[in-house]
């Protein structure tokens, strides 16, 4: 028993050894790479995107600052050149894909706020950035999805899986495999070299890091990882006005007071945010630009404050028309809701 052991440590040491001068090479070989121009640049960015009240996250996350979220106890070290992307399943034909495919394809550019579905109402799981990538539509044309099937797997290199509703990757809303986020190659952290990047879905059933194989297939037939785990199968972003100045529990000095935040509601937009001090009436925040309906919108609102402790909601409504609801859910299983609600004093 003592030598099965011995042998298999020697062995994880060597693996160990193997893969710290892996990613060191992989790391260089990101940095050093070239992005292809896009096809079709993303579409310009208007003036006043970011909230006037200052201390509003910015509007474009840099890549240093953008929320990570996966099960990787270590992040995995893909070779650009070793990748392969596998599409099977429901097709007429299996194909596969290989990094260069993707640089010699013709490739967009969109901003699109991801979002993770554990995230608390107020929370800061979400970041707003600029992807570059093949869009899946593409992809799934070469390989040709048969009738019946009405779901993607996609399969990450360590195991993790996300269920995305085939109509979602062949609609017109700029699902891509992304190799670039903000002017970069993808960070190795934000799933190096390739990701999938779909707006309007929760990252647990779109955002593959570090993608390597779409069987395309049924719900009926398939669940994913976190669907496994008692999450939804399917993720739509629900509607949300996060308040970010002032601090919850904060002490602001009597008078006018900048509030302001960051509202979501991907491929629906936002067209109001409304803001209730002290259970008076909804008043209404000015938004600030807006970008597209797959990026997040900001917005502030100018409050004089009496001295005394003071109760602070938002909430957001779409751009169909829906206010968000007051209704308080947990993330699990398909994403928190209700109205964030904060206390600060003046004095
Ligand atoms: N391989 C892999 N991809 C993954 C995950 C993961 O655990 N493993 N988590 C998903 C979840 S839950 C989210 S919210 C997004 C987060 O992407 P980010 O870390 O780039 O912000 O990645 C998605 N893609
Ligand atoms: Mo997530």
């Amino acid at each position: 028993a003592t030598g099965v052991t011995a042998a298999a440590s020697a062995i994880a040491a060597t693996g160990g050894r193997l893969l710290s001068s892996a990613r060191s090479n992989v790391a260089k070989a990101r940095e050093s790479l070239q992005l292809p121009a896009p096809a079709e640049p993303a579409a310009a960015v208007p003036a006043g995107v970011q909230s006037r009240a200052a201390g509003v996250t910015p509007w474009l996350t840099p890549n240093t600052d953008f929320y990570r979220i996966d099960t990787a106890l270590s992040v995995p070290e893909i070779n650009a050149q070793d990748w392969e992307l596998r599409i099977h399943g429901l097709v007429d034909r299996e194909i596969r894909l290989s990094f260069q495919d993707l640089l010699d394809a013709k490739l967009i550019e969109s901003h699109v706020t991801l979002t993770c579905v554990s995230n608390p109402v107020g929370g800061n799981l979400a970041g707003n950035a600029k992807w570059l990538g093949m869009p899946i539509r593409d992809a799934l044309a070469m390989a040709g999805p048969k009738e019946g099937a009405d779901m993607v797997l996609s399969t990450s290199i360590d195991g993790f899986s996300a269920s995305t509703p085939l109509e979602v990757l062949q609609d017109d809303r700029d699902a891509m495999l992304a190799i670039g986020m903000n002017g970069t190659a993808l960070p190795l952290e934000h799933g190096y070299p390739v990701r999938m990047v779909v707006p309007g879905l929760y990252g647990f059933v779109s955002a593959t890091k570090w993608v390597v194989d779409l069987e395309v297939t049924r719900f009926a037939d398939n669940k994913a990882y976190w669907t496994q785990r008692g999450w939804s199968e399917r993720g739509p972003i629900k509607t949300m006005a996060r308040v970010e100045v002032p601090k919850s529990f904060a002490k602001v000095p009597a008078g006018r007071v900048a509030i302001g935040g960051t509202a979501w509601a991907q491929t629906r937009g936002i067209t109001k945010v409304e803001v209730q001090i002290d259970n008076g009436p909804w008043i209404e925040a000015t938004l600030a630009g807006e970008a597209s309906l797959i990026s997040w919108r900001q917005w502030s609102l100018d409050w004089e404050a009496t001295p005394g402790p003071h109760y602070i909601k938002a909430r957001a409504t779409d751009g169909l028309g829906e206010v968000q609801t007051d209704k308080r859910a947990d993330p699990v299983p398909d994403g928190a809701s209700g109205w964030q609600s904060l206390m600060v004093t003046a004095e």
